[in-house]
């Protein structure tokens, strides 16, 4: 065993690498390019692009370091049956889960929105998990995937932060992984929500998990 220390706060995190997956979530182009699920929610979509570029110097440091990489995406059947009808309707802004859009129907699996942003395409062998919700946890198999790998400690990326990552953290946190969120590679279209979602996390002494950032994950990752 291996036990890494990266600068974090409410404290250092500590990880052994052979234990540790990295976890991209929904670094989808319906939630970060315009025409997509973000901006039919009426987001601006740009503050979610600055997040490409650090998250991927992350996740090619993972790669080098044969660290496990997962990558999440939200989105539903075809058929919208594994989409609860509260779903569709909130928000009720023009375009809904489901309609047509400039990058293929809202948020379905298969459609060119649905897909990861060609900066952080998974590559052969890393883990695709599709989820019907926010967390990553809920009717998905990824609990048993990082049983199956012995995994016990996540490193967290992706979009948005007081929403898919955070919800995916404290389900993570609650069946026992240890969460490391990296600042600068997770992203928010409110820029007030990604302070205060931040702040969540690592409150309370770490009480759902550790905030660090990409340059101090990238001193430990590979290294
Ligand atoms: N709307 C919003 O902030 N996020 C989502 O709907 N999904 C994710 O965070 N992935």
């Amino acid at each position: 065993m291996t036990t890494k220390r990266m600068y974090a706060e409410p404290y250092e995190f500590e990880f052994d690498p052979a234990t540790t997956a990295l976890v991209v979530i929904d670094m989808q182009r319906d939630f970060v390019e315009p025409g997509g699920f973000g901006e039919a929610l009426g987001n601006d979509v740009t503050p979610l692009q600055a997040v490409i570029a650090p998250c991927k110097r992350v996740l090619e440091a993972a790669r080098r370091s044969a660290m496990m990489v997962i990558h999440t995406r939200e989105g539903h059947s075809p058929d919208l049956a594994d989409c609860p009808p509260s779903k569709i309707v909130r928000g009720r802004g023009e375009k809904r889960i489901g309609d047509p859009g400039p990058m293929g129907r809202i948020l379905i699996r298969g459609e060119g929105g649905h897909d990861i942003v060609p900066e952080l395409y998974p590559k052969p062998g890393e883990v695709v998990v599709d989820k019907p919700g926010k967390g990553a946890f809920c009717a998905t198999d990824l609990d048993l995937i990082l049983h199956n790998r012995g995994i016990k400690s996540l490193i967290v990326c992706g979009v948005t932060t007081e929403v898919c990552v955070n919800t995916t953290v404290r389900e993570a946190n609650d069946r026992g992984y240890d969460c490391v969120v990296l600042a600068d590679c997770v992203g928010s279209y409110f820029p007030e929500f990604q302070r205060v979602a931040l702040e969540m996390i690592k409150a309370q002494g770490g009480i759902f998990g550790w905030v660090s950032d990409s340059k101090r994950a990238l001193e430990v990752i590979g290294n």
